[in-house]
Parts: C-alpha cells; sequence; structure tokens
C-alpha cells in the first residue's frame, strides 16, 4: 500500500472515532484530517469535509453546533463508505435545498456529489440513465407523455428523446442549481434539456403532481436522491397514490429503488405499498453501477390498472425504434436482453420478498 493510501486509511479510523494510541488515548489527529475537519468557508479551492488525503468518500455531510460542517457515516450504509480520489475540486456550493459539489477524480471522470452523496459520474452514469428510462418507455407501446421527477442533471431527459413516439416531458426539479452546473459540467447529460419536447418546472414535485391532471402521463420517471431528508416523500403512500391518479390506465412508474445488498426493508415497503396503489403489474429490477454504495441499484416498476404491461418483455423494443441508438450518442449499456436480465433476482432477494406473495404479480 503506497504512503498515500495508508495515511488515508489511518486519517478515516480516526475521524470515525475507531482508532486510538496504545495507551487507550486518542490518536493526535494528523493535519490533513484536522483540514477535512475545519469549516466549509475555510477550506481552499482543493479541499472539502469529504476528501480525506485526496479520497472523496461518501458521507452525510449536516451543520455542526459551531456553524461548521459535520460529516458523519450515511446511516443508510453503515460501516462502509466507497471511495473515489479526487483530482480536482471543480465546484462546491450550497443551494437552498443541499450542498453540491463536483469534482475530476482520477478514473470515472467529473463527478457530481449532493451532500456528501455520489449522483453520478461521467463513466457509469449511463447504466442509471439508460435503465431508468428505457425499462418503463420499452414496456409501453409509443409512449407520448413522460414526467420526470428529479433529474436535474439532465441525463434521464437525454434518453427519453431517443423516443421519436413521445410528444410531452415534464420534468419536475426542485434545485435550479443542478440544472446550473450540469449545463456547465455535464454537458453529456446537460444536452437532454435541449429537447423542444422538454418541459421544465423547478418546484416540489409534490406540488406538481397534486395538479396534474388526472390520467395525464403514459409514464412517470423518480430519478431522486436517496429517501433521506425532504426526498423521504418520495418513498410514502400519498407520493404513489397522486403519481397513480397522474397516469393513464395502463400506464407505468419507474421509481429509484436503492439496494438489494442494503436496503431489502425499503424495497419490502415501497413494494407493498405500490401493490395496494398500482392495480396492475409491480416488478423490481436492478443494474450495477459501480460507484453508488454496494455498486447495485435498483427500480420498482408499477402499471396502472388497464391494458396490461409484460415488463419483462419489452413490447416496445428499442432496437426497432429508428435512430434511437444513436440519438444524440451511442447507447452504452441498456438493450433488451439487458432489460429482460434485470428482472432476475438473486435467491436470498426472492426469499426477503417471498412474504409479500408473488410479489411480481403480472
Ligand atoms: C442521477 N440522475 C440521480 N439518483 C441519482 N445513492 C440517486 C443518487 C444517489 C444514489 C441512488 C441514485
Amino acid at each position: 500500500m503506497g504512503d498515500d493510501a495508508e495515511r488515508g486509511l489511518g486519517c478515516q479510523k480516526i475521524m470515525d472515532g475507531k482508532e486510538s494510541n496504545r495507551n487507550g488515548l486518542e490518536k493526535e489527529i494528523p493535519s490533513c484530517c484536522l483540514k477535512a475537519m475545519a469549516s466549509a468557508p475555510e477550506l481552499d479551492s482543493n479541499c472539502h469535509s469529504t476528501v480525506v488525503s485526496g479520497w472523496f468518500s461518501e458521507s452525510q455531510t449536516s451543520s455542526g453546533k459551531s456553524g461548521g460542517v459535520v460529516y458523519f457515516n450515511n446511516p443508510m450504509w453503515p460501516g462502509e463508505a466507497h471511495s473515489i480520489k479526487v483530482e480536482k475540486i471543480l465546484f462546491k456550493e450550497k443551494s437552498l435545498y443541499q450542498e453540491v459539489l463536483v469534482f475530476e477524480s482520477l478514473t470515472y471522470g467529473k463527478v457530481l456529489v449532493l451532500d456528501g452523496i455520489v449522483q453520478l459520474t461521467e463513466k457509469d452514469e449511463c447504466a442509471y440513465q439508460e435503465m431508468i428510462t428505457h425499462l418503463p418507455l420499452c414496456s409501453i407501446p409509443s409512449p407520448k407523455t413522460v414526467l420526470v421527477v428529479g433529474g436535474g442533471d439532465g441525463g434521464v431527459l437525454r434518453e427519453i428523446s431517443r423516443h421519436s413516439s413521445v410528444e410531452h416531458i415534464d420534468i419536475c426539479e426542485i434545485d435550479k442549481m443542478v440544472i446550473d452546473v450540469s449545463r456547465k459540467f455535464f454537458p453529456e447529460l446537460a444536452v437532454g434539456f435541449d429537447d423542444p419536447r422538454v418541459h421544465l418546472h423547478v418546484g416540489d414535485a409534490i406540488e406538481f403532481l397534486k395538479h396534474a391532471p388526472e390520467g395525464r402521463y403514459d409514464a412517470v420517471i423518480v430519478d431522486s436522491s436517496d429517501p433521506v431528508g425532504p426526498a423521504q416523500e418520495l418513498v410514502e403512500k400519498p407520493f404513489f397514490e397522486t403519481i397513480s391518479n397522474a397516469l393513464r390506465p395502463g400506464g407505468v412508474l419507474c421509481n429509484m429503488a436503492e439496494s438489494m445488498w442494503l436496503h431489502t426493508h425499503l424495497i419490502q415497503d415501497m413494494i407493498s405499498i405500490c401493490r395496494v396503489t398500482f392495480k396492475g403489474s409491480v416488478h423490481y429490477a436492478w443494474t450495477s453501477v459501480p460507484t453508488y454504495p454496494s455498486g447495485v441499484i435498483g427500480f420498482l416498476l408499477c402499471s396502472t390498472e388497464g391494458p396490461h404491461v409484460d415488463f419483462v418483455n419489452p413490447i416496445n423494443p428499442i432496437e426497432k425504434l429508428e435512430g434511437a441508438d444513436k440519438h444524440k450518442r451511442k447507447l452504452r449499456f441498456y438493450n433488451s436482453e439487458m432489460h429482460s436480465a434485470a428482472f432476475a433476482l438473486p435467491s436470498f432477494l426472492k426469499n426477503e420478498l417471498s412474504w409479500l406473495g408473488d410479489y411480481s404479480r403480472q
């Protein structure tokens, strides 16, 4: 192990309060950790509270009593923190809602972080954006109206625009700073906003959905941050009910649904809520995204009562949509084989979900 890496691990242990010296006394905090623990306004341009010895580690931040930023191991993935080597911090600012950080990494390109949590990296964003979009849109014939909740980076919009059947796309993102930062640092994603079919609404999605006409959308895609803090409401029953009302009969929802390795209880809760709310099919799918906690991310796919939706076998295969593969840029991850494979679940998850009965109601 190199010097830097060794120092980094030492720092992490000390800062987690897990390491003391041989006398049982707390080890003196090395200068790099002191720097990392300093309050945000005092940081120099190459330092951030989540960056220790040049490594960003996923964490959760909040304002400390003294006004500084305190960070701690994220309760959604206790005992672990994925690290990415930082080359240069490009942007850090507090929006009205969250702390926004962009850095250049050594191996994943630019990285977007909100409140200490990785939202996307240039290298692996394709897996998430392509799957969360085409799993629902390829499951119904000729989608025309789509709503995106969150998704302020524009990546999901970029993917929706491959579907020439789509006539109208609403996107409701609460944080304008995320959109502006994406336009500046992630043009390959923000290109999604340039499609004339896109109608941007900056505001609260829950309010937006309350006023959406009944049956307005063929598909709703919820590209949210993790359900801690304000996003908590996005995994609760009233939210799913408003989505169900906004969908036409046989319309589909695709909702980010965390990791099967870390969040089986959350997945169980979401599935049971959706089974009573959506009267069509309810399915769990997953894919691999190396920079998300545990390296995988799941999606909950639901349809409302009406024409039957077979999520596993796409009725609207991407390969048959003219120009879809190359629109803006080539598809990097999604194809019909990946689509069907995403619904295959490991035995441990099948067991965990078995008490829900036949959860994958067709
Ligand atoms: C990217 N368009 C949005 N959504 C990313 N733990 C979430 C970010 C945080 C992850 C789960 C996905």
